[in-house]
């Protein structure tokens, strides 16, 4: 059936009438609106008013999308035209907060108050309240007062394990802007890929970034294993990233770059095996991943020539050693000159530490540092990282095993085996994002019959169980709860290799996710989610050439 009737048949259904011409449908909803009477026309002489050069900014991206749903754009003006229709940007704080705005449509036109954060939110909701009828673009005259429920709103896009170009991320980005989504975490390195050109080290990028998948993986039950047999790969350069970083700034999404470490690093040890640790025992060690040709036969065994075309967790790791030391804070410092963001995520998650129990490089640290075992080994690793970044004004976050071993005195812990590692990290005064992969894998299927979905990672997400995730666990007190900065979903791409497969696995479940971001947990309500919100920005994704899963497509 066409995708387009199939789509309004099924939103239809679920509004249970006939979508009814007029309806506020921002989504995340605003914290309170107040419907006036009537509506005012939006006419291509408007003026809009930004006195401010962020304002402009915001104006100038407002135009782009009003001209993608109307065909004009309006005139940015500088100073009050004195009469006419205008809607005016006044950059003013709205009740101290940074990303709370004010918004009138009335009679006389339409007044958006914020800081640039604020008027750029204001703007988006404006957007999602135009209705373009055939005799004139309307907006229904009403007042909006709004900010957030929480500070960290993020979406994670690993673009390791498959690449995505720096168009479809900027694609990513502009949905997440109209969302109010405020964070970006870029998952720029993995086993399968480094994705950042680092001028120090360029084969990062002419070895760590292609991968052959004809190369048969091997796990620690031995379990051959083989993806698609398709090369994969790609990196951004300096440039391309920056361009990224800018185009997220405009949007008022902060991009927090991630470089594993000390695990997940089989790519960068394919470039640099130097700086792994396997010296003792290499290759008999109980779990070591051996590499095959594609007859079965072993390729010498050496690992760490590979850049590996197969999951899970891999066994070379990085050495704890003054090398790999130096080679991490010269990566660390030409990342911190792309991304000025306050946080650089370390990974730290999946490190098969047992390996260093076969390392003589790592024995001997232990010893030398009177450290009981591995996992404060791990633990000083990270302190290391954690000093360097501190030292250059930087916060270090991490995946929720940076606490195994001890957690580095500054560190903020992204929890994500379920809500233990956040709440333990929130009870020691240490700031956390929520991100359980009971809710917040957006890699696993949406459908409970998985044989009616595109292949993905594993485990069930619906809608409606991502809507009802409420970011502040139960467990902690109100003091503690103030460490859960907020939430975020994670889309790792194992399999997930094209541009509409990542934009399926997102969406629906992104606009979910961005209501419990934005409202208190007692002002949501899935119902009205559904019914009253959700069909109208699906048909907008519809028109803009986004592609989603339809809801509930599985039921007859
Ligand atoms: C676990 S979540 C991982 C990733 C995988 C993901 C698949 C985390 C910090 N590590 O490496 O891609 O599971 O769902």
């Amino acid at each position: 059936m066409n995708r387009k009737l199939l789509l309004t048949g099924v939103l239809v259904l679920m509004c249970a009438i006939t979508l009814p011409a007029q309806n506020i449908s921002i989504v995340p909803q605003p914290k309170t609106i107040r419907m006036g009477e009537g509506h005012w026309v939006l006419q291509p002489g408007t003026a809009l008013l930004a006195t401010t050069s962020d304002a402009r900014k915001s104006a100038a991206i407002f135009n782009e999308m009003l001209e993608a749903k109307t065909g004009f754009q309006l005139n940015i003006l500088q100073y009050s035209p004195g009469e006419g229709p205008v809607i005016h940007l006044e950059e003013n704080l709205v009740d101290g907060q940074e990303e709370a705005y004010y918004l009138n449509i009335g009679d006389g036109g339409v007044h958006i108050k914020g800081s640039g954060k604020g008027l750029f939110y204001g703007l988006q909701s404006l957007i999602q309240l135009l209705e373009v009828r055939e005799s004139a673009v309307v907006l229904p005259q009403l007042e909006i007062s709004d900010a957030p429920a929480f500070g960290y709103r993020g979406i994670m896009l690993d673009v390791s394990r498959h690449f995505f170009s720096s168009q479809q991320i900027k694609k990513i980005l502009d949905l997440m802007a109209q969302l109010k989504f405020n964070t970006m975490h870029w998952h720029l390195t993995d086993d399968q890929g480094w994705r950042l050109e680092i001028k120090k080290y360029p084969k990062l990028t002419t070895i760590g970034a292609w991968r052959d998948s004809t190369i048969i993986g091997q796990y620690y039950d031995f379990q051959p294993f083989i993806y698609d047999g398709m090369p994969h790969g790609g990196y951004y350069s300096q440039e391309e990233a920056r361009a990224i970083v800018q185009y997220a700034a405009d949007r008022k999404i902060t991009i927090i770059p991630e470089i594993e470490l000390p695990g997940h690093s089989s790519a960068v040890l394919a470039a640099y095996p130097e700086l792994g640790s396997f010296d003792v025992n290499r290759d008999e060690g109980k779990g070591t991943i051996a590499a095959l040709n594609d007859k079965g036969e072993p390729l010498d065994n050496d690992i760490s020539s590979q850049v590996p075309g197969y999951w899970g967790v891999h066994y070379n790791i990085y050495g704890p050693t003054p090398e790999a030391y130096q080679f991490l804070e010269d990566v660390l410092s030409e990342v911190m000159e792309i991304f000025p963001g306050e946080y650089i995520h370390i990974g730290g998650d999946e490190v098969p530490k047992d390996h260093w129990q076969t390392s003589a490089i790592a024995q001997k640290v232990i010893k030398k540092e009177k450290l009981a075992d591995e996992h404060e080994l791990q633990s000083f690793f990270i302190r290391r990282i954690e000093q360097f970044l501190n030292k250059n004004g930087r916060k270090l976050i991490g995946w929720d095993e940076i606490l195994e071993g001890g957690l580095a005195p500054n560190a903020t812990v992204m929890s994500w085996r379920g809500e233990k590692g956040g709440i333990a990290a929130a009870k020691m005064g240490h700031d956390v994002i929520m991100t359980p992969n009971s809710h917040m894998y957006f890699d696993h299927y949406q459908a409970e019959d998985k044989t009616t979905e595109p292949l993905a990672i594993g485990g069930f997400l619906p809608l409606e169980k991502v809507y009802g995730y409420n970011p502040v666990p139960e467990a902690l007190t109100t003091e503690e709860g103030k460490h859960v900065l907020g939430v975020q979903a994670n889309l790792w791409t194992e399999y997930l290799a094209t541009n509409n497969k990542m934009e399926y696995y997102l969406f629906p479940r992104a606009l979910a996710l961005a209501e419990v971001a934005w409202k208190p947990k007692d002002e949501k309500n899935y119902q009205s989610f559904i019914e009253d919100r959700l069909p109208y920005r699906l048909l907008d994704f519809e028109e803009n050439g986004v592609f989603f899963r339809i809801p509930e497509a599985d039921v007859e």
